[in-house]
């Protein structure tokens, strides 16, 4: 079983092009039962992710019963990468901002440390976490350090016509577009209003770290509250242009297709993945004694309130725990189990958000008309046998 929120039918069309062109597959690795850092003793999941059939894209992934640190390490938060890995170094690399703008601006890296230095947790969610059946951990929580991009928008000078930000980062791979195979830069817009948003950061620190190499060294695109896609590594360009941005993984890729009722008429509509949605996870069952302890992490919004149901019982609050009233980092979660009966259960968490919007049923209908994989947001179920 998986935890998935979307539907066999879909998954099977999604999974199976996920896999095309991928014949070996790794037999998932035994979980047994381990100690947690914080005490207690960690029950695992009967339901576990499927093996990784894209080690070379899904480089790493959380490990939710492994979950013990608010922040994130830099070693163990995930990687996603879409075409090569480059090796950029601090000597020769250097950022242009180009294209409609007044003034063209390279900067070095020291040019960018020695602006102005601001820090943002965010917690960072691959928009595809929890839509297939092997991609369940696409999300870590770390500081990040680095300069605000707008006033560099500003001091660059954004011409009258400019609408669209184009940042690049410095992997290409190659693609086919209809009968045409070019190798394409990794490249992601957003609108001129949403670069100029203070919260974005040109980030070259993680955990107070220079950022690993997979993470983007040596500096990413910030933007807080954008699922991870937003977030360009290896970032090398900043383009201004005219129009909207159409290459792969504007116009192709995280692209979230749904089923739609207008009028009674089905319309299926396309969108751009962009800001994070409401969600939550168990992440662990502990025990301690004979007392039973599940904790988990909320996100995507200023979390108000978690609440947790056990099989088909009614829900109950979670008590918030580190993060809460963060604005754009998780909120940590528990609830007292007591001493629940032995044999298999069900473990179901939903968020409630400073703004009232509730976490949504896996089946409920926005996500049961979703296509895509990606903004899979729906409440995750978790299974567990209780001794
Ligand atoms: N240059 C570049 N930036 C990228 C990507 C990429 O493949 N290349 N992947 C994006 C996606 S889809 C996600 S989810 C996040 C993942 O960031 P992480 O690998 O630091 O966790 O980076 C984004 N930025
Ligand atoms: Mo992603």
């Amino acid at each position: 079983m998986t935890r998935s929120v979307i539907s066999r039918r879909t998954l099977v069309k999604q999974g199976g092009a996920a896999l095309a062109g991928l014949s070996v597959l790794r037999l998932a690795g035994p979980t047994h039962a381990f100690r947690g850092q914080s005490g207690g003793e960690v029950i695992p999941w009967l339901d576990q992710p499927e093996p990784n059939p894209a080690p070379e894209a899904i480089v790493q992934q959380l490990e939710w019963e492994q979950l013990d640190s608010w922040i994130t390490p830099n070693d163990q938060f995930f990687v996603i990468k879409h075409f090569n890995e480059p090796q950029l170094r601090e000597d020769d690399w250097h950022l242009q901002i180009s294209g409609l703008v007044e003034r063209p601006l390279t900067l070095t890296l020291d040019e960018l440390k020695a602006r102005a230095r601001r820090e943002v947790t965010f917690t960072l969610e691959c928009s595809g976490n929890t839509g297939l059946p092997f991609f369940t951990g696409g999300i870590g929580n770390a500081t990040w350090a680095g300069t605000p991009l707008a006033p560099l928008l500003e001091e660059a000078g954004i011409q009258e016509d400019g609408i669209e930000v184009v940042f690049w980062g410095a992997d290409a791979g190659e693609q086919t577009w209809r009968e045409v195979t070019i190798t394409e830069q990794f490249a992601r817009s957003v609108a001129l209003a949403d670069a100029l948003n203070p919260d974005n950061l040109l980030a070259y620190e993680m955990n107070g770290e220079p950022l690993p190499n997979l993470n983007g060294y040596p500096v990413r695109l910030i933007a807080p509250g954008w699922y991870g896609v937003a977030n360009v590594k290896w970032l090398t360009r900043i383009e201004v242009l005219d129009r909207r941005y159409q290459g792969h993984f504007m116009a192709r890729d995280y692209v979230t297709i749904r089923e739609e009722e207008r009028d009674g008429e089905t319309v299926w509509t396309f969108t751009s993945v962009a800001h994070d949605r409401l969600k939550s996870a168990p992440a662990k069952v502990t025990k301690q004694g004979d007392r039973y302890e599940i904790m988990g992490a909320a996100w995507g919004a200023p979390i108000a309130e978690v609440e947790v149901r056990v099989d088909d019982e009614p829900w109950q609050s979670a008590t918030l725990g580190e993060g809460a009233g963060a604005e754009f980092a998780w909120t940590f979660w528990t609830y007292d189990w007591g001493t629940p009966t032995s044999g298999e259960h069900t473990v179901t968490s939903r968020a409630i958000a400073v703004d009232g919007d509730l976490q949504p049923a896996a089946d409920d209908p926005l996500l049961a008309g979703k296509t895509t994989y990606w903004e899979s947001n729906g409440q995750i179920t978790r299974r567990v046998r209780i001794a």
